[in-house]
């Protein structure tokens, strides 16, 4: 039987419900493209010289991986060209980047961590590429920085790319989730699973649980009743699991389920968390509701906040429906 392809997938999708116009499918065509090319050198490991740091900082203040440059390096080269996109952000930038003047500018502004989990590159567990859609406002010429400031529910596309046992590309545009695999011997991506939905409950939780000392106490609260197990009020005993490669634990929560958290805690207080909103947060929301689950920030909705910086952090609890709106009823006490 021949599998569906990526492009057949969103020509389809496009026939059916009209979401994804020709410049919207050619930027994630070239996305999930560069992926495979990413993904070639995260595979070479220690046979390429790929591994280790390449004594740089990001914007972040973090040492970047040789890796996480070569796939900033990637990903912008392979997106200028389309004469679909205006500028582009990313985690391993300090501010946007335009598509040079030698290329049309398109309506499109695309955000991406390039390479999410990087500490776990050296040890070889899983990491992935994260990428958030946004249309540029309003028709003016020009794009700015300003123009990327918008919540998540603005965007039109996000996905990521997990670079596991598998390579898998899974993807929304706004009509569900759906997961392809990366074919190695045809070199293209086949649709391998499409409306994918979270199980609204789940008994797997997800957090670094050495910041226990850290949280506050609706978070500490909600821990403990997991750990307490069918001897406290949840009743049930719980599993824990920790990738610390957000890709690899929100892929397996879309795949069975699970609550994923990475909240504030006390250590820098004046963070509102770990994780950043605009290519972190805001992409891993769109799927996680696009296939039934919840994302909020313990108080509202990831899909709902107004960013007001490009690389801000959020604090993150998503997953299984019926578990995020426990702990974020924690957080908000009923009236
Ligand atoms: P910690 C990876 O560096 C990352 O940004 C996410 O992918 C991951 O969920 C988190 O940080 C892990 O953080 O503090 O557990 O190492």
């Amino acid at each position: 039987m021949s599998r569906v392809s990526l492009t057949q997938y969103l020509v389809e999708q496009q026939r059916e419900h009209g979401h994804i116009p020709g410049e919207l499918r050619l930027l994630i065509e070239v996305v999930a493209r560069t992926c495979k090319r990413i993904a070639i050198s995260v595979n070479k490991g220690a046979l390429g010289d790929v591994l280790g740091s390449a004594g740089t900082a990001n914007v972040q203040g973090e040492v970047q991986k040789k890796l996480d440059v070569i796939a900033n390096e990637l990903l912008l080269e392979a997106n200028e060209w389309g004469g679909n996109l205006a500028a582009m952000a990313s985690e391993e930038m300090d501010t946007i980047h335009l598509v040079p003047n030698r290329y049309p500018q398109g309506e499109y502004l695309l955000l991406y961590d390039p390479l999410d989990g990087s500490s776990n590159i050296d040890v070889n567990v899983s990491i992935g590429t994260i990428f958030s859609v946004l249309k540029k406002p309003g028709t003016q010429q020009g794009v700015s920085e300003a123009d990327f400031l918008q919540p998540g529910q603005s965007q039109v596309a996000a996905g990521y790319c997990v670079y596991g046992p598998q390579t898998m590309l899974v993807l929304t545009v706004g009509d569900g989730v759906a997961m392809f695999t990366l074919d190695r011997e045809m070199g293209s991506w086949s649709l391998t699973a499409e409306n994918v939905r979270i199980p609204e409950d789940t008994k797997e939780f997800a957090i670094n649980m050495s910041n226990l000392r850290h949280w506050a106490p609706p978070v500490r609260r909600y821990i403990d009743e997991c750990l307490a197990g069918t001897t406290g009020p949840r009743k049930k005993d719980f599993n824990m699991r920790w990738v610390a490669s957000m890709v690899a634990d929100v892929h397996r929560i879309l795949t069975r389920g699970g609550i994923f958290m990475y909240p504030w805690d006390q250590r820098e207080p004046d963070k509102p968390g770990k994780l950043r909103l605009m290519y972190e947060a805001n992409p891993m929301a769109f799927l996680v509701e696009q296939a039934g689950g919840a994302a909020t920030n313990g108080v509202q909705r990831i899909l709902e906040l107004q960013p007001g910086k490009l690389h801000e952090r959020v604090s993150v609890i998503l997953g299984s429906k019926n578990e995020v709106e426990r702990v974020t009823g924690y957080h908000t006490p009923r009236p």
